[in-house]
């Protein structure tokens, strides 16, 4: 997968080249391209504010120039259009499902703009001529897209095959399987602090454990998180919206 990013602070995805996203992109998984919007800026100040001090293109140039070079070096694999993704809190809600859904893009596009957002002109211009989703990583406000992306591009990249080592790490997790959380997990030792393992979970009894974790999963969700159970209001309920 080509993934772009257009940003006014590159060293934020400096934290890319860690960690297993980092090893994808040694193996050549992923390719990861970060641009610095200033490089498109028009004036020896490299301004990419909407009100440059003393007049002049704004912001819109810079945005329409960075992309217009994004969109004309194309993709490796040149199949299907790149998808640029805006990152804004008035998008829609990123989750697990349009995670999966990126993930199967060849060609994904980033442009982050600051809280207060990008010239609407921008995303018509681009929607007019390809795809473009505009996407939120939450309900609460970040200073700008970088950190949206950063964690969007973690979520799509570790579902590229071959990124995580075991594939089945990626179903036994909250949001996947079943769209309910995750249950509590142990490991070793047996006792630690005072504090036991539940027993079941060293009885051997796959079903017993099964079905111990089943519960434990429905019991969390519904004190936790009951906007993702079956049957609740709105339309996270069905686990396949959720998950
Ligand atoms: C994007 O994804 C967002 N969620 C919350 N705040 C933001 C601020 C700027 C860009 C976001």
């Amino acid at each position: 997968m080509k993934i772009d990013v257009i940003t006014i602070f590159p060293a934020y995805f400096e934290a890319l080249e860690l960690s297993l996203l980092g090893k994808a992109r040694d193996r050549g998984l992923l390719d990861v391209c970060v641009r610095d919007l200033r490089d498109f800026a028009h004036d020896r100040h490299r301004t990419v504010d909407d009100t440059p001090a003393g007049g002049g293109a704004g912001m819109v140039e810079p945005w329409g120039e960075a992309l217009d070079e994004v969109l004309a070096e194309g993709a490796p694999e040149g199949s299907r259009a790149p998808l640029i993704v805006f990152p804004s809190p008035a998008g829609e809600v990123f989750t697990q499902r349009m995670a999966r859904e990126l993930a199967e893009e060849p060609h994904l596009i980033f442009g982050c703009g600051r809280y207060e957002g990008i010239d609407q002109r921008v995303f018509d211009e681009y929607a007019d001529r390809g795809r473009v989703r505009i996407v939120s990583l939450g309900d609460y406000v970040l200073n700008g897209g970088e950190v949206a992306v950063l964690a969007m591009v973690e979520a799509i990249g570790r579902l590229i095959p071959g990124v995580v080592g075991n594939p089945e790490s990626l179903v036994e997790e909250s949001h996947e399987e079943d769209g309910l959380l995750e249950y509590p997990s142990y490991t070793k030792p047996a006792t630690w602090r005072g504090r036991d393992v539940p027993s079941v979970l060293l009885s051997g009894n796959h079903a017993a454990i099964a079905a111990w974790r089943r519960e434990q999963s429905l019991e969390r969700t519904r004190r936790i998180r009951p906007d993702l159970l079956p049957g609740d209001e709105g339309d996270a309920g069905d686990a396949e919206s959720v998950a």
